[in-house]
């Protein structure tokens, strides 16, 4: 399924952190993401360990996290079909490796007043993800004075019409060209968190949260 094609070293790479995803697919005889290599093509070029963020929560992948997402995670974990579900990962809020009741109880708590207004991002996981939603790139992480990069995806977001800024966490976000830059500080201690709050052109709010290693 996964076809031959020449590739960069980079692209090499990511296909190597997609492949768990895309095999996971393949022993249930089906998956391999929508536009796999017109993805594969828009990443080549960017440093290494980046990948394409998930909304967490966001089951149908239509950017929101709100009482279908939760629906769709109550039929799954109840055993019915997944039909409607283009993201499983993201019904994994305890990041467990399984969507189940557990996952269905955390969300009937985060849902209590409505959708989410700024629904956390996330970078990886053993579930499958369609990746519909396929608009913002970053790393799992970075070592205490390093730096992270954060790519927009999605042609109709850039650095000039979309914002990324520190939410806690002692780190510093500027424009990098067309992506933003996360340096973190020298004095931020190993293992601590570092969340961002990243606000698209058309208004949506995101957060994610990455560790200091
Ligand atoms: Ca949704
Ligand atoms: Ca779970």
């Amino acid at each position: 399924m996964v076809r031959n094609h020449r590739m960069s070293s980079r692209a090499a790479i990511f296909l190597l952190a997609l492949l768990p995803l895309a095999m996971s697919g393949q022993q249930r005889g089906k998956f391999v993401p929508p536009d796999f290599d017109r993805k594969m093509e828009a990443l080549k070029n960017l440093e290494h360990g980046v990948a394409p963020l998930f909304v967490l929560g966001d089951l149908n992948e239509d950017g929101v996290v709100d009482e279908k997402d939760l629906q769709l995670a109550q039929a799954y974990a109840q055993g019915n079909a997944s039909a409607g579900i283009s993201c499983l990962a993201a019904g994994d809020l305890n990041s467990d490796g399984a969507v189940d009741a557990k996952d269905v109880t955390l969300f009937q708590q985060a849902l209590k007043k409505g959708p989410i207004p700024a629904p956390p991002l996330a970078y990886h996981s053993s579930l499958r993800c369609d990746y519909k939603n396929f608009f913002v790139a970053s790393m799992s992480g970075t070592r205490v004075g390093g730096t992270l990069p954060v790519h927009f995806l999605d042609p109709r977001f850039n650095a000039q019409n979309s914002s990324v800024t520190v939410q806690s966490g002692q780190a510093t976000a500027a424009k990098n060209g067309n992506a933003y830059r996360v340096q973190v500080a020298k004095t931020a201690p190993k293992e601590s968190f570092i969340t961002l709050a990243i606000t698209l052109a058309d208004n949506r709010k995101y957060t994610y949260t990455f560790q200091v290693h």
